[in-house]
Order: C-alpha cells, then sequence, then structure tokens
C-alpha cells in the first residue's frame, strides 16, 4: 500500500484547555503550535475531532445522584443499550464540550483552514465515547463516527495522532485506529494528559498495541 499519511487532530476544543476549560489539560493550549506546525505538513487528509455531548450525556457526572458522583473521581457501570450484558466501566467528568456551547468549539488558534474534515463524537447520551471512531461497546457498537469510512474512502496508511487528552480520547482513537489497520503514530509533543503521571504507562500500552511515538525534534526549520 502506498504511504498516504492523514493527521487526526483529536479534541482540541476550549474546554480541554487552560485558563476558562471545564476539563483542562494541563498545557493543553501550548501544543497548538506544534498540531499548527504539523498542519503545514503535507498529509494527504488533515482531520480535527470534537467531542459533542448532549447536556444529559451519561458521562457527566452533574447526571448523577449524590453522592456517588464526584467528577474525576467515581466511576459508574454502564451497560450497552443494545445488549445489557456488556459492560463498560467509566469515569465521571465534569460537564463538558456541550453541543452549541462555547466549550465545545475548537481554539480558535487552531489553523482551521487548513484542515479538511471535522468529525464530531460523543452525541449519543446512552454511551461514553473517547475513540473518534466509536464507543468501547462491540456487541454490538453502539455509535460510530464517519472518521474510519473517511481515511478508508481516501486511502490513508499511516495515522499521525495529536491532541487531547492522552490518557483518554488520543489513546482510545489510537487503538481503534490499528485496529482499522492503519499504520498509527502518535505525535508526543502535540498531546497532553489529564494525569501526567500517567503518560509513560499510557505510551507504553499503546507501544504494546503496535503505536509508534514520534517526534518534531530534529525537524529542520526552514528560514
Ligand atoms: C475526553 C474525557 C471526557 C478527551 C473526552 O477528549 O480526552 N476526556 N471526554
Ligand atoms: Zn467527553
Amino acid at each position: 500500500m502506498p504511504f498516504k499519511p492523514a493527521l487526526v487532530i483529536v479534541d482540541l476544543q476550549e474546554d480541554f484547555c487552560p485558563p476558562n476549560g471545564s476539563l483542562a489539560v494541563q498545557d493543553g493550549r501550548k501544543i497548538v503550535s506544534t498540531v499548527n506546525k504539523l498542519l503545514s505538513l503535507p498529509f494527504a487528509l488533515k482531520i480535527a475531532t470534537k467531542d459533542f455531548h448532549p447536556q444529559d450525556h451519561i458521562s457527566f457526572a452533574s447526571n448523577h445522584p449524590s453522592p456517588n458522583n464526584k467528577p474525576f473521581e467515581t466511576m459508574i457501570t454502564i451497560s450497552n443499550p443494545l445488549n445489557p450484558e456488556e459492560t463498560q466501566i467509566t469515569r465521571l467528568w465534569p460537564d463538558h464540550c456541550v453541543q452549541d456551547t462555547p466549550g465545545a468549539e475548537l481554539i480558535p488558534e487552531l489553523d482551521i483552514g487548513k484542515v479538511h474534515h471535522t468529525v464530531e463524537k460523543g452525541q449519543d447520551k446512552r454511551v461514553e465515547m473517547y475513540s473518534a471512531f466509536a464507543d468501547p461497546f462491540t456487541k454490538p457498537v453502539v455509535s460510530q463516527s464517519k472518521l474510519a469510512d473517511i481515511l478508508h474512502d481516501a486511502e490513508i496508511s499511516d495515522v499521525y495522532i495529536a491532541g487531547l487528552a492522552m490518557d483518554y480520547c488520543v489513546k482510545y482513537t489510537a487503538l481503534d485506529s490499528v485496529k482499522e489497520g492503519f499504520n498509527t503514530l502518535v505525535v508526543g509533543e502535540a498531546t497532553k494528559a489529564v494525569d501526567p503521571t500517567a503518560v509513560d504507562e499510557v505510551q507504553q500500552e499503546l507501544e504494546k498495541a503496535g503505536v509508534t511515538f514520534v517526534s518534531m525534534e530534529g525537524e529542520e526549520v526552514k528560514k
């Protein structure tokens, strides 16, 4: 298969960025200069994803009864709405990236003029969806984005991933990208984690699954 790379920028949205994001990732905003450099490279396809939840989304702590509704702390078990025997344990979050609110916007510093497609995910209130491809249920899958079709239709060989957050949506997007058959690479300095202490472990887990970590360091700066 000929080398035909795509860039997927995951969830570089206001709610994941300081200073005002409801689920701000430390230094999340700082990756945008690296991401914009990536956007200036000749990727065959450049895609930005958006976490895009309804206000009654299952991952919002505010939609669960106290006292077991602590954002960042409480884990809940959710069943596949199409097959209650399949379950997932997942974390509760502050309300974030609510459809048509400022927090769901891509940050304005992002060079959006170079992006070919924007893919929304997480619209089904019944399931969590960290991966930009699909929710984590498989028997059967409940919610799918158009990302896999866009990449396969363009005969993409390699998927380069940047964005937020390294330990959630970047991680699960990379794992699904491998499953879809793409050579999958994460740009190390173009991602940040919700839990910075988890970075090494997440990187090891992804590498074990076949993901390659790459760096833009050493790239020749054209004068
Ligand atoms: C994300 C937590 C909840 C992410 C999305 O984009 O990494 N994290 N929803
Ligand atoms: Zn979310």
